[in-house]
């Protein structure tokens, strides 16, 4: 008797293993769990389009993909976003290619002094570019979407009114917002956004030179009390993803994320240019921040020093074999198309 209510115990226990080998393998409504690496910390805007693309994935999928976010570094820092997808330390990552200017050159031309006008038109400008030229920088990973910073400005310790106030100035930038600085006599200090708020605290930089909307996400306006208004170039960004766990993936899904694309693009955009104007007003509320208009003389001038910057890169593209010129013309065609 005993030995015969064991046996059924062990045939129930059996018959269950089994119908659970079977969901787990076959299951049509097995959920797909996807890791989304960032490096800066959550309340800032990579972090912010990062959760928008996870609700809307997991809201168009029905709940059949989980994505688990990773803010601030936890998962892939800055230097290390590109490669740890392609190793698949993360299946998502938020990169920005200013961090890596010679790898990712063709889609650093958007980073080039050609008078992006906001967020948007940069992002849709991107993303429109990197659809045309498909960079070989991207071979091995599979684009999520991109998008752009509104254009950068400097934010300051001390006021910064003209070309002699930023001669010297230990000034934090990346990439081709690196170039501009320099150009105008800064002493230019690479590193990505996630290291600066430290290197303000320490002092080891006076500024730094991106968008404005840092201002209030890293609460900078508290150090910077100064804001000279250069509106010069923005910093583009990619989200890849990586390509084995791509083509792993159902086709309906992959077509939710193509969809997507795009969209994320504009969303990421107007996102950043209003978040912007909440940051300057919250600013010049919370910290008294000054904001410095060059007049029109000295703002001449100051554009007048960055052809050389555009010059530059086209010797450096051509020498990688690119289309310069062509990059450039189109890159400038799509921004009028999109400023209109
Ligand atoms: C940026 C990067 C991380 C978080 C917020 C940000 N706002 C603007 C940027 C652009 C950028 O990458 C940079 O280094 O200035």
């Amino acid at each position: 008797m005993r030995r015969k209510s064991g046996m059924i115990f062990i045939r129930i226990f059996i018959a269950l293993m089994f119908i659970m080998t079977c969901t787990c393998a076959f299951g049509k409504n097995e959920t797909i769990k996807l890791s989304y690496a960032n490096f800066p910390s959550a309340p800032t805007f990579p972090c912010v389009q990062m959760e928008r693309w996870k609700n809307e994935v997991e809201m168009r999928t029905k709940g059949r993909i989980a994505v688990d976010t990773f803010p601030g570094g936890t998962l892939l820092d800055a230097k290390n976003m590109m490669d740890g997808v392609i190793a698949g330390q993360a299946d998502i990552g938020c990169l920005c290619m200013a961090y890596q200017p010679g790898r990712f050159m063709t889609t650093n031309a958007t980073s080039l002094p050609i008078g992006i006008p906001n967020a948007k038109v940069g992002s849709l400008v991107l993303w429109d570019f990197f659809k045309k030229y498909q960079p070989e920088a991207f071979a091995q990973v599979k684009v999520l979407t991109m998008f752009t910073t509104a254009p950068a400005n400097i934010m300051s310790k001390k006021p910064i009114r003209n070309l002699e106030d930023i001669k010297g100035l230990d000034l934090r930038a990346s990439g081709g917002a690196a170039q501009i600085l320099k150009a105008w006599g800064a002493n230019q200090v690479g590193m990505p956004m996630s290291a600066t708020p430290e290197a303000l605290q320490k002092g080891v930089v006076q500024g730094l030179f991106s968008s404005l909307e840092v201002m209030k996400d890293y609460e900078f306006a508290e150090l910077c009390r100064f804001v000279t208004m250069t509106d010069t170039v923005i910093y583009p960004f990619s989200v890849v993803m990586n390509l084995q766990r791509w083509n792993s993936l159902p086709k309906d899904v992959q077509e939710v994320f193509d969809t997507l694309a795009a969209e994320q693009a504009e969303w990421t955009g107007t996102y950043m240019d209003n978040h912007v104007k909440e940051s300057i007003a919250w600013s010049k509320e919370k910290y008294q921040v000054e904001s410095i208009r060059l007049d029109e003389k000295e703002k001449a001038n100051w554009e007048r020093m960055l052809q050389p910057i555009i010059d530059q890169w086209i010797v450096e593209a051509k020498e990688k074999g690119l289309p310069a010129e062509a990059i450039l013309s189109d890159l400038k065609s799509l921004v009028r198309k999109y400023s209109k």
